[in-house]
């Protein structure tokens, strides 16, 4: 499209983010989608998050990950040559135990990493290919999370061999029950039979031990639920006061999910130029900024069965907090 108009006034605004958040703000309640979250500053804080000693989830994982990623590749393989892709795949911290444990196996690995920052799949591209040599890495800036359907493809690919596609680190918490079964239908139709999905989710635990997970002593989770509004700011050109929004993290029993909000402390009105929107908050209200599902032992499995893959392995923690499965395409 070209518009007539003074270069001063020519704004480059991502139409997808314009949308999502005058959707969302007209909402009621108030609402704003998790994959906003991250931006460049947004995934640097996440990685923080993934360190922090509240947040069990990443060295959970990481943790059987590592004591049972020659298995899972070798199931995986099932005798033959391996490819391996990865839905959200952010700094690909984890991945590197499988891809160690591809290229002990079979001398080099392709890795097709996915993922909405284009800033973390950079950042990993580089780093795998310095780090373990026998990996080609082939980036794609993609967005599966935002559910319409023909944004997210899995590209059936020409290689030979079997493929593994990676969900780990339990991203599929985000996401509504029907809107994950929509996903892991859409992987499954991306695959072929004999190829398999590896699905990492965080299982219900104590309340507390939920809650301190999303929100940390030194509130780096609090910072990175705010940084929503930071980035509001900059790329809408909207003036959201960010220290007046309360981090709260809440344990929703009933959906069994945890829930993160931001709180307006006072009775106020935000401006978001680029919108040409003017939003009022009531005192004590809240945007609804993430959804993270916990789920019971075996039901991972049971979705994944529904989407058309066959229960192949699960591994589990000592404490039995997170689970990591493994689905071959029927
Ligand atoms: C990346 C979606 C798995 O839900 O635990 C971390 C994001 N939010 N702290 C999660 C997150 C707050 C994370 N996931």
């Amino acid at each position: 499209m070209s518009v007539a108009a003074s270069p001063a006034t020519i704004v480059s605004i991502d139409e997808c983010v314009a949308e999502a958040v005058r959707e969302g703000l007209a909402s009621r309640p108030k609402r704003l989608p998790a994959w906003l979250f991250y931006d460049a500053a947004g995934s640097r804080l996440f990685d923080e998050i993934t360190e922090l000693p509240e947040y069990y989830l990443t060295r959970t994982e990481r943790g059987i990950l590592a004591s049972r990623a020659k298995e899972i590749v070798s199931l995986a393989a099932d005798g033959a040559r391996l490819s391996i892709a990865e839905l959200g795949a952010g700094s690909a911290e984890k991945t590197r135990l499988l891809l160690k444990a591809a290229v002990e196996r079979q001398g080099t690995v392709v890795y097709e990493p996915v993922d909405v920052s284009a800033s973390a799949l950079d950042g990993a591209r580089k780093r795998i290919q310095r780090e373990i040599p026998g990996v080609t890495v082939a980036p794609r800036v993609m967005d599966y999370t935002r559910g319409d359907g023909h944004k997210f493809r899995l590209e059936r690919n020409g290689q030979q061999g079997r493929r593994l596609v990676l969900y780990i680190g339990s991203s599929i918490g985000n996401f509504e029950p029907s809107a994950a079964m929509q996903l892991l239908r859409r992987v499954r139709t991306g695959l072929t039979t004999g190829d398999s999905f590896l699905l990492g989710v965080d299982l219900v635990k104590d309340k507390a031990t939920l809650q301190n997970a999303y929100d940390d002593a030194a509130g780096v989770t609090a910072a990175f639920n705010r940084n929503l509004l930071v980035r509001l700011n900059s790329e809408l050109d909207a003036d959201f006061d960010i220290e007046t929004f309360l981090h709260c993290a809440v344990w929703n029993s009933k959906k069994s999910r945890m829930e993160m909000h931001l709180a307006s402390q006072s009775a106020q009105r935000v401006r978001l130029e680029a919108l040409n929107l003017t939003v009022d908050f009531a005192r004590g209200e809240t945007i609804h900024t993430e959804n993270s599902y916990k789920y019971r032992p075996g039901q991972a499995e049971e979705m994944m069965a529904e989407a058309g893959f066959a229960p192949a392995a699960t591994w589990t923690d000592e404490r039995g907090w997170f689970a990591v499965c493994l689905g071959r395409a029927r």
